[in-house]
């Protein structure tokens, strides 16, 4: 069920609209500003209703703060309040309301509203979701690749901590889709994805498909011995995985990976050593494949 917040200071107001919406949606009511604040960036909500006049800080005070928030910035607000003066409206839809609706309304209205708006917002999401996800293997993809190094790289650069670059590529994969056909070269790309990603899992971690049977990772924190052992483990996950390849050039599917960790600094560039990783990379392939070079 989808999650409604509902911020109005009057309880019958709240309860008036719980009642409308309560056997479609999920209901969290909060009677203060400071509460809708907080159960919004504590919560998930697919939308919030916002009353504008309530003691101390107002609707629109509200609304400023939500757009402000990383976390609370995409939910729709619909504000619904009694002022029905031109201007209290447009600033709120200026604010960033995607819906104003004025007291008293109708309760079929603010059902059509509702619903409307929540559509909108999961079609948005949808839409988010898709444009940073690799469809084959649900991790993410090369455009969340680069949008998300830059963002990494620069903070790593202000917290002067170690960040390791890592590049991964399946071994002697054409020979697999060769032998078994390139559905089945599909499921291994994702049965590696599924399990590489899994070491993965730290805030500051990222894994992505690069392309093709290639994938690329950047840690951040762990020094370069560290960093070299993790990515060793996960070449060994790989290999215990045992898929079958095909005989002649080796009993398991492996995966190769070439990293480096580095201190970024201000005149440092990502993709300078996402070249060094690839380079590294292709060391690794060089002396004979399913190793880490660093
Ligand atoms: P190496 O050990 O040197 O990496 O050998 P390789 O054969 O894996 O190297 P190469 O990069 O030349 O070939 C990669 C192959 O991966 C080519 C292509 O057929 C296959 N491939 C790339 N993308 C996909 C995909 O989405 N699905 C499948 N099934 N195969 C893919
Ligand atoms: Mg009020
Ligand atoms: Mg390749
Ligand atoms: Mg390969």
């Amino acid at each position: 069920m989808e999650k409604i917040l509902i911020v109005d200071d009057s309880p019958l107001q709240a309860a008036h609209l719980k009642d409308i919406l309560g056997d479609e949606y999920d209901i969290t009511v909060a009677q203060t500003p400071e509460d809708g604040l907080y159960q919004a960036s504590t919560d998930t909500f697919s939308l919030i209703l916002l009353d504008v006049v309530m003691p101390g800080m107002d609707g629109f005070t509200l609304l400023k703060k939500l757009q402000e928030e990383i976390i609370t910035q995409s939910v729709p607000v619909i504000l619904i309040t009694s002022l029905s003066d031109v201007e209290s409206e447009q600033k709120g839809l200026i604010l960033g309301a995607v819906d104003y609706i004025v007291k008293p309304f109708h309760e079929l209205i603010v059902k059509a509203r509702v619903n409307t708006h929540i559509k909108l917002y999961n079609y948005r999401k949808q839409i988010e979701y898709q444009s940073k996800t690799d469809q084959l293997t649900g991790v993410a993809n090369r455009r969340q690749h680069d949008l998300c190094s830059v963002t990494r790289w620069k903070e790593a650069t202000r917290l002067k901590v170690p960040f390791s670059v890592c590049m991964f590529d399946i071994d002697r994969f054409k020979l697999y889709n060769d032998t078994f056909g390139h559905p089945a070269g599909d499921k291994v790309i994702a049965a590696v994805a599924k399990e590489v990603s899994s070491y993965f899992k730290r805030s500051t971690d990222f894994f992505a498909r690069y392309g093709g049977e290639e994938f690329v990772a950047f840690l951040m924190g762990d020094d370069s011995e560290k960093a070299f052992e993790h990515l060793k483990k996960i070449r060994q996950a790989v290999e215990n995985l045992h898929i079958p390849h095909n005989p002649s050039v080796s009993e398991w599917v492996t995966i190769s990976i070439g990293g480096v960790t580095i201190i970024p600094k201000e005149d440092s560039s990502y993709d300078f050593y996402l070249k060094i990783a690839d380079a590294m990379l292709y060391d690794a392939k060089k002396f004979g494949r399913n190793q880490v070079v660093w």
